[in-house]
């Protein structure tokens, strides 16, 4: 029994370099909490990169960081300004990202982003390939590695590779688009096992393999000649236990010892007499529909007068991937409406939309998802989207509305939410309506049913599964070498 691999763009650690002194801390991520029994129980190491170029660590302390993340068990790869320029911020946001999202318009065909991500994955490839042992598996994840299971598979012919991708895989016609299709798809065909959230991303994954390729595919199985390449769907869940701790706790702490965020928020409640809050938690980005939702939240406070005063949109939006010139516009839009929205609605006692421009510690965000009766979760597309799962996690009581867009792949799983098209306006409108008047004996039948299944696909759960999947692919292996 070898060891195991993880490999993902970023180390699921932080890095902080400070007058020379080097501060590494773990992350908290949902793939580190996934993977956490694998990677720190385990015999395995985590490759990927720092979220530091290499121009911003100081040659004495190259070794120092790299002794450091050995310590918990991660190899840095190191990247150039210039390489995570053309290979993060170029093609794997300014094209795999926008592509696969159905953002056609925002997608970029850049040969030189091409060539830093090709090369890039190969970097990933020899720091794989020097840590190899026989008999190790090896798990890469997401769009900005397509390559490298084939780019491993080449150097050891006879490792057990899986690959999860943590986004949609758009249908056959977004696609064939790309100009790099061939490549894209061999270089994902490396792995034994491909994992996607839903079943609808692995049947696009699936017949692209056989327009493109022409491989033949039984079911869900790849013949590429001399091998067998497996495809499934595994819903990544969230870590229920860690959520549903931290709500108890909030839960059941002394009001004295509340956080500023909870005292601001009771005290505005008191105020306000009541007002109910509705929760939009993302990473701005275009595919969220954030600046939609606002919108929509507008024409509802138009359309509705009766709610002025008796409601507040609590904006959360992480900064992200600020170097991209759609996420600068969409910062701006952002801005704009709910300055707008403010402007236009509020009173001297109400403003209607809280906005935070941050990333907010643990614990504010379980007060945010404790304290919100309504949760609005709108993106026009989405690979899973944890916020929904986070947010139905926290209802120590079961009441509390999810609003979610049924393209968000966590829609497949939370069919009790109030499901919306996340284009049709009036349609958003009227459910924020009913969410809000929603009888709380519906909310807790509906809340009971999603959390006994978000209680039993826990991340955990979905991290063994493709684990126990992946490790059985070597028997299959086995026996087709026998035929
Ligand atoms: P993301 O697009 O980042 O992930 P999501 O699944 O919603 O989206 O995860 C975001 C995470 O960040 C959540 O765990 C949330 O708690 C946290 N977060 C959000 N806002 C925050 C804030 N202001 N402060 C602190 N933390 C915040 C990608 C895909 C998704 C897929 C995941 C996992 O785009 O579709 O669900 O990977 O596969």
């Amino acid at each position: 029994m070898g060891k195991t691999i993880i490999i993902s763009n970023r180390l699921p650690l932080q890095i902080n370099i400070s007058d020379n002194k080097i501060e590494v801390t773990p992350s908290v991520g949902g793939l580190a909490t996934g993977l956490k029994s694998f990677h720190q129980e385990g015999d395995s190491i985590w490759i990927g990169w720092t979220g530091l170029s290499s121009e911003e660590i100081p040659e004495d302390l190259q070794d120092e960081v790299e002794k450091k993340a050995m310590e918990q068990n991660c190899v840095p790869v190191s990247l150039t300004t210039d390489e995570i320029e053309r290979f993060y911020y170029g093609f794997s946001n300014r094209t795999i990202w926008p592509l696969f999202h159905y953002f056609m318009e925002y997608t970029e065909f850049q040969p030189e982003h091409w060539e830093g991500y090709k090369t890039v994955n190969k970097k990933y490839c020899e720091a794989v390939v020097e840590r190899l042992d026989d008999g190790d598996t090896v798990w890469v994840h997401d769009y900005q590695l397509l390559l490298l299971p084939e780019m491993i598979r080449k150097k050891k012919p006879n490792v057990t590779i899986g690959f999860f991708n943590h986004i949609p895989f758009p249908s056959y016609e977004v696609f064939r688009t790309l100009p790099w299709r061939e490549e894209i798809l061999r270089g994902m065909l490396g792995s034994d096992l491909i994992g996607f959230h839903t079943y609808d991303y692995e049947r696009h994954f699936l017949r692209s393999v056989n327009r493109i390729l022409r491989h033949d595919i039984n079911f869900n199985s790849v013949n590429i000649g001399n091998r067998i390449v497996k495809s499934d769907s595994f819903p990544m869940g969230i870590d229920y236990n860690k959520f549903r701790d931290a709500a108890l706790e909030h839960r059941t702490k002394p009001r004295s010892e509340n956080t500023d965020i909870q005292k601001k928020l009771d005290y505005h409640k008191y105020v306000t007499r009541n007002t109910k809050l509705i929760l939009s938690i993302d990473r701005l980005d275009y595919t969220k529909g954030i600046a939609n939702r606002i919108r929509a939240y507008g024409y509802f406070l138009e359309k509705y007068p009766e709610y002025q005063e008796k409601v507040r949109l609590i904006m959360l939006a992480v900064p992200s991937r600020t170097n991209v010139p759609q996420y600068q516009l969409l910062k701006k839009e952002v801005d704009e409406l709910v300055g707008r929205i403010n402007g236009k609605f509020a009173t001297v006692n109400w403003t209607p939309i809280w906005y935070f421009y941050r990333s907010m510690p643990f614990e504010n965000l379980i007060d945010l998802y404790c304290s919100s009766e309504v949760a609005l979760i709108t993106p026009t597309r989405d690979g899973m989207n944890l916020v929904a799962k986070e947010y139905i996690s926290t209802r120590i009581d079961n009441t509390g509305v999810l609003i979610l867009s049924e393209m968000a792949g966590a829609a497949h799983e939370l069919n009790e939410a109030l499901i919306i098209n996340p284009n049709n306006f009036e349609q958003i409108v009227d459910t924020i309506k009913q969410a809000l008047e929603m009888p709380e004996e519906e909310q807790i039948r509906r809340n009971k049913v999603l959390q006994r299944r978000l209680k039993r696909y826990s991340v955990e759960k979905w991290a063994e599964d493709f684990m126990t999947n992946l490790k059985n692919t070597r028997k299959t292996r086995k026996a087709f070498k026998t035929i």
